[in-house]
C-alpha cells in the first residue's frame, strides 16, 4: 500500500503561564468528575451529546482503525428493555457470580442489582468496540482495540464533565444482551453502558479519594 500523503500539523505554542493556567483549570475540572448513580429525568439539548461523540472520535486508535461506535439511546421504550435485561444479569452477579472479596470491595460504594438510572437518565451513551472489519472475502482485525475504545470513551466522559453533564461508567456483566436490544451487528462488542444527564437533587457520592501523586507517579 502507498504511503500516506502528508500534511503540514499546525501546532500552537502555549506560552509557560498559558500551559500551567490550562493545565491547573483542567485538572480541578476534572477533579469534580464523579460517578453518578442518581440521575434527574431532565433532559437537554442532545447536540451536546454529539459534540462529546465527537470530541471521542479524535482519539488515537491502533492504525488509526477507530474501531468504536457509539449508540445514544434516547426511547423510554428501549431504555426500559436495558434496565431489565441487566438487572437480570447484574441480580444474577450480585446474588451468584461476584465472589465475596468483590463484593466487599464494593461495599463502601452502596451498589446493588437495582439499575433505576437506567431508565430515570435521559440518555445512555452505548460504547461498541469493533474488534474486526468482515467483507465478503476476508476478515481485518483491528489492533489495541480496547486500549483505543478506553481512549476514547475517557475523552468521551471528560468532554461530557466539561459541558457540565454528569455520567457512569456501567459495566454489567455480561453486557452482550445490548448488542441484542440494540440491534448490532456480530462484530460489535458492548464495552460500556453510559448515562448522562444531570444529577437527582441532592445526590450523594460516596467520600472516597484519588489516589496521591506520589503513589501514582515516580519520577526517575
Ligand atoms: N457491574 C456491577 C458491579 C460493579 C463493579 C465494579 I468493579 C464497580 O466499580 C461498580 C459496580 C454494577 O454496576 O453494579
Amino acid at each position: 500500500m502507498s504511503k500516506m500523503k502528508s500534511v503540514k500539523f499546525e501546532h500552537e505554542r502555549l506560552s509557560r503561564e498559558e500551559s500551567v493556567i490550562r493545565g491547573k483549570s483542567f485538572y480541578e475540572l476534572m477533579k469534580r468528575r464523579r460517578s453518578i448513580r442518581h440521575f434527574s429525568p431532565e433532559k437537554f439539548d442532545r447536540s451536546l451529546l454529539e459534540l462529546a461523540v465527537r470530541t471521542a472520535g479524535t482519539a488515537p486508535s491502533g492504525a488509526n482503525k477507530q474501531p468504536w461506535k457509539f449508540i445514544i439511546v434516547e426511547s423510554p421504550e428501549l431504555k426500559k428493555e436495558i434496565r431489565i435485561a441487566a438487572e437480570k444479569e447484574e441480580k444474577e452477579s450480585y446474588e451468584q457470580r461476584m465472589p465475596q472479596s468483590w463484593l466487599d470491595d464494593l461495599a463502601p460504594l452502596g451498589t446493588d442489582w437495582h439499575k433505576e438510572f437506567l431508565e430515570i437518565a435521559p440518555y445512555l451513551i452505548v460504547v461498541f468496540k469493533i474488534d474486526y472489519l468482515k467483507t465478503d472475502s476476508e476478515i481485518k482485525k483491528h489492533y489495541y482495540v480496547n486500549e483505543s475504545v478506553g481512549l476514547a470513551s475517557g475523552l468521551l466522559l471528560a468532554s461530557l464533565q466539561n459541558m457540565g453533564l454528569v455520567t457512569l461508567t456501567h459495566t454489567p456483566s455480561p453486557m452482550n444482551f445490548l448488542r441484542k436490544i440494540l440491534n448490532r451487528p456480530a462484530n460489535e462488542k458492548p464495552f460500556l453502558l453510559i448515562p448522562v444527564g444531570f444529577p437527582a437533587e441532592n445526590t450523594e457520592v460516596p467520600d472516597i479519594k484519588k489516589k496521591e501523586f506520589n503513589e501514582i507517579c515516580e519520577i526517575i
